[in-house]
């Protein structure tokens, strides 16, 4: 080309979808308006796959449960301020959850916005993500886009995955600069999460423990599912013959038949055990840090951990062997240690395991059986058990407070990153986006099992499901109710209880709406057939499944941690 040719152009919005699908990123999670609509059009034309939601916090759910399908970073496209402050809350949930997501949001003018002189959406932004996440970073020039990318991608997986916030101001995206330049201001993330293994001394200080341990257990955590090192978990498990116990996303890493899974003798395991081996888990609350009467003796028990993050090591009480690496490079490493060091478990620990486990699973077996009407958990909980023993590959969504709790100890899980849930915090919520970015990420069927109330905190993304014809099966636990659906107005006026809703509400007449499949169902038969018709045809259904509103508990089986009145009760 002759001196006067045309410059060939290039600008912010491509760059940035230049920049995301060199580095292998080719979904986004997503919700248009102002000023990102055409970057969400020119994705699609580019080839990505955009899957645009109905409210940016389940955009963000999506996006964060790819993240932690996939080891890379789950991209959730919002607009400024109150698309944002939407998308906010699932990036803080990332962050919490130690999964890898990318929010990006499109802001207003930064000069108007700095001498608040009220733009449209105005909101520094910036300042707002910076405590929810694990970095941020804001873009001026679009000729920063691929280091922008490439820094926004190495935070959000590298060391302890988590949120990362990047923050596109609408007039950087129509910036303009010569093609060939920008294509070379392009970066490519170099091994975005270097594996890390612990030194040797740390390696014998942990085999020293293994080898005085009279009752281990190793406690396998969602770091471990997320590592995607299932074979050398595998390995050191049975290698090691330790029951190990699984908290609830990692079920189905190894599969929660497997003869060592200590999941139906939890408490004993805990009380009892004298070495406890982490892997990928945190003593936090989920474990009661660690301490009190769950964990037996004050002083009684000693810790190896396996963790990303050495700031992980004593959050709560000492570890005798830390190890700070992933867990396939540790794991690998205490399996090559342990070679002749003679570490087996004592018989008589083996046999105390296994007769706890097998007396709750009886009792558990026995009252999966029932017919009653109207269904009580364990009746419905039956049926989908044997639709997941009988569809393994199917992945398994879950929330609520009975709902969870009792799906997580009677659904059997038997592939890796099969079971997704509320995570860290607990939240409500999560079910329709994590259904979405399970089913895109992966091209499984998903059954997505949701109490009434969680249902009702993402329900509308139904119609998402519809639109995109997603095979997705939501099950409604459906009890009138907030645990229960027999509250009382403790004041005795005519408002409802507070945590009641409208009785027999249908539910799957919501999916109809949109052209998806419903069923109400009222006995175990009735389930059965709708699920499973659900997963052979695949098409987006909701079954609104009937249960005693007199059949769960305060709060699961976290009624605990409810604080008590001591005035109300005098
Ligand atoms: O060993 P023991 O004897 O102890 O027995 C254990 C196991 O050995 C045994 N077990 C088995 N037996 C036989 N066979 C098998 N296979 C087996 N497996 C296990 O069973 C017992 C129990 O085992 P488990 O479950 O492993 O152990 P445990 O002790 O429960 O474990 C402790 C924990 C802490 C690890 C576990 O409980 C856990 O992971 N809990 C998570 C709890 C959680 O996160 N709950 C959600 C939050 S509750 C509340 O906050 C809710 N809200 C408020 C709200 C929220 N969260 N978010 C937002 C945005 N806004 C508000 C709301 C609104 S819940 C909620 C809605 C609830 O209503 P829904 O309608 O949705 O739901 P329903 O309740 O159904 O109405
Ligand atoms: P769970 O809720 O299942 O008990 P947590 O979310 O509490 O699990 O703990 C997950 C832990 O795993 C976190 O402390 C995190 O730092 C760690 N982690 C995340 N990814 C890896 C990895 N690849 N290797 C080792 N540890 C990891
Ligand atoms: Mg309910």
């Amino acid at each position: 080309a002759g001196e006067d040719a045309p410059q060939a152009l290039t600008d912010g919005f491509h760059l940035l979808i230049d920049a995301l699908k060199l580095n292998e990123i080719n979904t986004i999670y997503n919700v248009p308006g102002i000023p990102i609509t055409d970057l969400g059009r020119y994705a699609q034309a580019q080839g990505m796959r955009v899957i645009s939601f109905r409210h940016e916090q389940h955009a963000g759910y999506a996006a964060s449960v790819a993240g932690y399908l996939t080891k890379k970073p789950g991209v959730c496209m919002t607009v400024s301020a109150p698309g944002f402050m939407n998308g906010l809350t699932a990036l803080a949930n990332a962050t919490t959850n130690c999964w890898p997501m990318i929010l990006i949001s499109g802001s207003s003018e930064r000069e108007i916005v700095d001498l608040a002189q009220g733009d449209y959406e105005e909101m520094d932004q910036l300042a707002m993500a910076r405590p929810f996440c694990k970095a941020a970073y804001r873009l001026t020039y679009a000729a920063d886009i691929g280091i922008a990318v490439a820094r926004a991608i190495r935070s959000a997986v590298s060391g302890r995955p988590g949120g990362v916030y990047l923050d596109i101001p609408g007039a950087m995206l129509g910036q303009t600069m010569d093609a060939i330049k920008g294509a070379q201001s392009l970066v490519k993330v170099i091994d975005p999460a270097p594996r890390q293994t612990p030194a040797p001394g740390a390696i014998a200080r942990a085999i020293a423990v293994m080898k005085e341990a009279k009752r281990p257990l190793i406690v396998i955590g969602k770091g471990a599912a997320y590592d995607q090192s299932d074979d050398v978990v595998r390995e050191l498990v049975e290698k090691s013959g330790y029951p190990f116990l699984p908290m609830s996303m990692a079920k189905g890493l190894l599969p929660d038949t497997h003869p060592q899974c200590a999941a139906a003798a939890r408490s004993m395991a805990l009380k009892d055990s004298d070495v406890v081996v982490m892997l990928g888990a945190r003593i936090n609350w989920l474990l009661s840090h660690g301490k009190g009467k769950q964990w037996g003796e004050p002083g009684g028990k000693k810790f190896i951990q396996i963790d990303i993050n050495a700031e992980e090591m004593d959050s709560n009480v000492e570890i005798a062997a830390p190890l700070v690496g992933d867990v396939g490079s540790c794991a690998r490493a205490l399996i090559d240690a342990m070679e002749n060091e003679g570490i087996a478990p004592p018989k008589e620990w083996l046999d105390q395991v296994h007769t706890k486990a097998s007396v709750n699973m009886e009792k558990m077996a026995s009252r999966l059986q029932n017919n009653s009407t109207p269904m009580d958990y364990h009746a419905a909980l039956g049926v989908l058990k044997q639709v997941i023993n009988e569809q393994p590959e199917t992945i398994l969504v879950n929330e609520g407070a009975n709902t969870l709790d009792l799906a997580r100890s009677i659904i059997n899980v038997h592939k890796p990153r099969h079971r997704i849930d509320v995570g860290t915090w607990g939240v409500m919520g999560i079910g329709m986006g994590a259904a979405i970015a399970a089913s895109i990420e992966t091209g499984k069927r998903v059954l997505a099992v949701e109490g009434d109330s969680a249902f009702g905190f993402c329900g509308m993304e139904v119609e998402t499901i519809c639109r995109y014809n997603l095979p997705i099966c939501v099950v409604v636990f459906n009890n009138n109710g907030i645990y229960r659906g027999d509250g009382e107005n403790w004041g005795g006026g005519c408002d409802p209880a507070t945590t009641s809703f409208v009785p027999d509400a249908r539910y799957d007449m919501m999916m109809e709406a949109f052209g998806g499949v419903g069923a109400w169902v009222k006995t175990p038969d009735e389930l059965r057939q709708a699920v499973n018709a659900a997963l052979t045809s695949g098409k987006p259904t909701l079954v609104n499944a009937a249960i005693d509103p007199a059949a769960g508990k305060e709060s699961g089986n976290i009624g605990n941690l409810n604080p008590q009145s001591v005035v109300a009760q005098a």
